[in-house]
């Protein structure tokens, strides 16, 4: 030890100090995890919660504005006017959610156009989801249904997450997404009581399309999931992804009863012993092909992100001239 200590130059010794009071820190900010306690932007965190947090953000905000393309095709279809206005302000709001969420990620550090690059070339991921077609009105109260109703399922224990000012956005977002889920589940339930029989096949080939993509939202199960056990540890996941897809099964199956839909899984059964719905096993091949940048509508999602970024420069550089030009007006004065 002592000769260690002699070849100890200023470098290392900093280097030793510097660690124990990093380790000091770090057992401060686990001993608030451990209580339950939340962690605020201006807090010390360690390097490896900040980036899981700025990846996870980040994926969910990106998720949020490529979730307005597919909706935004049936904007200029849908078929009454009360329905217009309710796609309208379900599409307006997806954008809201990924300007809080975007707000939030910046808060640890990293700026939105690091973020919105990492989205345009391809090097951030966005929920697997929004990569299918929505080829039929139906596909829309689909989406508010089943999407919505996953993300309502996997974003209410987001609420309670460690890092407080992600949990303060997903308050707001979850009380939208639970009128989004509403509208979707009111649209099919008209076609179903009172639609002509081609708007019910309309519905049930929607809800086919849609059933097993929805169950790959939660992401892989939690044996082949990379970040669940840090995420959990830390308090950003409250709920593993597996029991989060039992509890949306379980509450779905009930639904599509009322709906007069069946859902596309032979083996889905109550299961009385385990006091929850049995289910068929998912094809995870084509979530990690859909993930890889493979699935339906990969290319058309990004290149309508990269274009709307692009279509949108002089508007960024206009709002930039004017904040420069309120400054320079306040300093002179
Ligand atoms: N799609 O270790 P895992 C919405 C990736 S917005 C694509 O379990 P984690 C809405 C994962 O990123 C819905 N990729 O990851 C909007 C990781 O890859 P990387 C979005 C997925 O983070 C508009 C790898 O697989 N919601 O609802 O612990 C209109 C291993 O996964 C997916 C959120 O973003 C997926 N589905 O858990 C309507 C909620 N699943 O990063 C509706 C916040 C996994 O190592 N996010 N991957 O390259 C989360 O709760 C978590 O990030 C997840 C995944 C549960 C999604």
């Amino acid at each position: 030890m002592y000769t260690q200590a002699m070849d100890v130059g200023p470098r290392e010794e900093r280097k030793a100090v510097r660690s124990t009071a990093e380790a000091e820190l770090e057992a401060r900010f686990d001993a608030r995890i451990d209580d339950g306690g939340l962690i605020e932007a201006k807090d010390w965190m360690p390097d490896h919660y900040r980036k899981t947090l700025v990846r996870q953000i980040s994926q969910h905000a990106h998720s949020e504005i490529v979730g307005m393309l597919p909706e935004g095709n049936w904007a200029t279809r849908a078929p009454t006017l009360k329905r217009k206005a309710i796609l309208l302000a379900k599409i307006q709001d997806e954008g809201g959610h990924g300007l809080y969420l975007y707000a939030a990620a910046e808060t640890l550090g990293t700026s939105r156009d690091q973020l919105l690059d990492a989205l345009h070339s391809g090097k951030a991921k966005y929920s697997s989801i929004f990569n299918y077609s929505t080829l039929s009105w139906a596909d829309i109260g689909v989406i508010g249904w089943l999407v919505d109703g996953a993300a309502i399922m996997n974003q209410v224990p987001l609420t309670r997450c460690s890092y407080a000012p992600y949990a303060r956005a997903m308050v707001r977002i979850c009380r939208e997404e639970s009128f989004h889920q509403r509208q979707g589940y009111d649209s099919l339930l008209v076609m179903m009581q009172k639609g002509t029989d081609a708007q019910k096949a309309m519905v049930q080939d929607a809800v086919n399309r849609w059933w097993w993509p929805s169950l790959m939202m939660f992401g892989p199960p939690d044996s082949e999931s990379t970040h669940s056990a840090t995420s959990m540890r830390w308090g950003i996941k409250r709920i593993g992804n597996d029991d989060l897809r039992q509890k949306f099964i379980d509450a779905t199956a009930q639904q599509a009863q009322v709906l007069g839909v069946s859902l596309p899984d032979p083996l889905l059964k109550w299961n009385e012993a385990r006091g929850h719905y049995d289910f068929g096993p998912i094809d995870w091949s084509e979530f990690w092909r859909v993930v890889g940048g493979h699935g339906p509508c990969n290319a058309e999602r990004l290149a309508a992100r990269v274009k709307a970024w692009d279509d949108g420069a002089w508007v960024r550089d206009a709002a930039l001239a004017h904040a420069r030009k309120q400054s320079t007006q306040k300093e002179a004065a």
